[in-house]
């Protein structure tokens, strides 16, 4: 930069004597060749600082600076070494090994920023070990194509996106995403046979634990706090399974016993599992059974009114030997759908104990009802979880009409005409009409000349009674 800078100074000189066409141009090529310097300049550098490391590879060096800038290391807690030119093996967190770098120890240490688009990382072929958890990290974290890499501690970040593609890391024995906001399914961890510690509590994780049917050296399992809604394993194949925590999630299944000595730790509550055994209180107590949302059965209406009705149903195999306080029934019904709603709440039970409940409804309608078992919203799940099963239809009476005598087209003359054949004492053929005593108007359980008069005032449009 210096010629020319020098050059630019001399040119602002040289005007003062020179032609002013002669030095207009001069200027105008130094200005322009200042600024295809600067271009040419610009386009050839990296976004980051160009570090030299004398003790690995330039590729690896490479690695680490990119890393460095995107995680924001100058407001890093720690970053001794990083960009100096001391040897990389004595920078905070680094290790190297015969001339490569192979662990990355940069937990608790205010790494942060969007590492989406990290992946000189995999420059790092020698890597074993990566530990960046308890930092402010966000985004997707990058695919890794680390063929030696055994752990990759992630936990406690802010990262977002799916589980990693980690296919390029078939040595990978330990794994913690924990303590993140991950979504998506378990598929990306399906082939890292080698797992043994797999913690991913606290993220948004779907679908089904069957990704996990192939990695049967776990020996410790942590998914606390996801939406998984699946289990499908066979958990004898788990031989080596010491701790098994599944719960706060929507896991909807029957559990069976099973056979895992080694286990020592798990927790099942806060799902949707019935033992496969309603008898069986061993299973009932592993699974925390009154924490479960599970559909009752057999939902029934009976002492139906054209205002009300009560609902029965059977309750699942709580221990009803306690208060179950872990939610309640609400009994909904829908005028449309028995199955897709929309749905009203008509009624909220106190715990879930509780077998019937009276619900107020309108005459003359179809009720669908179903009996939902509701848990609240607990620490670690992300809302309520709700669970039905079956329905009652419920068809309700109409309102007697009054003067209507007959219960046919409202009231009309013929209901004049039937009252007066009553008074008359003229005998009605109960074959072809029916009397109906829920139109009498005053109250006295007869049809008589009160009667009459209202309805022959109903039908005049004179004022009633
Ligand atoms: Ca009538
Ligand atoms: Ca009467």
């Amino acid at each position: 930069m210096y010629p020319l800078k020098n050059l630019g100074g001399l040119s602002y000189h040289m005007c003062k004597f020179l032609s002013t066409i002669r030095c207009l141009f001069f200027k105008t090529s130094i200005s322009a060749a200042i600024l295809l310097f600067s271009l040419f300049f610009l386009a050839g550098s990296p976004a980051f600082g160009a570090f030299v490391c004398s003790d690995i590879p330039q590729a690896e060096c490479d690695a680490l600076d990119e890393f460095y800038t995107i995680t924001n290391g100058p407001n890093w807690t720690i970053k001794t070494g990083w960009g100096t030119t001391s040897a990389c093996s004595t920078w905070k967190g680094v290790t190297v090994t015969d001339g490569h770098v192979t662990d990355l120890k940069l937990s608790t240490n205010n790494l942060s920023g969007n590492i989406t688009s990290i992946n000189k990382i995999n420059n790092l072929t020698e890597l074993t070990y990566i530990s960046l958890a308890n930092n402010q990290l966000s985004g997707q974290f990058p695919t890794l194509n680390l063929s030696k890499l055994v752990t990759l501690y992630i936990h406690t970040n802010q990262l977002t996106g799916t589980i990693p593609n980690l296919s390029g890391c078939p040595n990978l024995e330990q794994l913690t995403l924990g303590v993140n906001a991950i979504e998506g399914d378990l598929s990306n961890i399906q082939n890292l046979v080698k797992l043994t510690y797999l913690g991913l509590q606290g993220n948004k994780i779907t679908g089904s634990l069957s990704f996990l049917g192939e990695l049967t050296s776990l020996t410790f399992v942590n998914l606390t706090g996801n939406d998984l809604t699946d289990l499908s394993l066979k958990l004898n194949d788990f031989s080596l399974l010491e701790t098994f925590n599944i719960n706060i999630n929507r896991i909807e299944c029957v559990l069976s016993p099973y056979q895992l000595p080694k286990l020592i730790w798990k927790d099942f509550s806060y799902n949707k599992i019935s033992p496969s055994d309603p008898s069986d209180s061993d299973l009932k107590k592993l699974i925390n059974i009154n924490t479960q949302t599970i559909p009752p059965t057999n939902v029934q209406a009976t002492d139906v009114t054209a205002t009300s009705a009560k609902i029965t149903w059977d309750i699942p195999p709580y221990d009803t030997t306690i208060e179950n306080k872990y939610g309640e029934y609400n009994i909904k019904y829908s005028t449309t759908s028995p199955t897709t709603g929309p749905w009203t709440i008509a009624a909220s039970t106190s715990n879930k104990n509780e077998t019937e409940s009276i619900i107020t409804l309108a005459p003359g309608n179809t009720y669908y009802v179903v009996v939902e078992t509701h848990t609240p919203t607990i620490e670690g799940n992300h809302d309520l979880i709700s669970s039905t099963k079956g329905y009652a239809t419920v068809k309700t009476p109409s309102l007697p009409v009054l003067g209507d005598v007959d219960h046919l087209n409202d009231v009309n003359l013929t209901d004049a005409i039937l009252v007066l054949k009553i008074l008359a004492g003229i005998g009605i053929d109960p074959g072809t009409t029916t009397i109906y005593l829920d139109a009498d108007v005053d109250g006295n359980d007869k049809l008589g000349l009160e009667d009459l008069i209202y309805i022959l005032r109903k039908l005049a449009g004179l004022p009633l009674p």
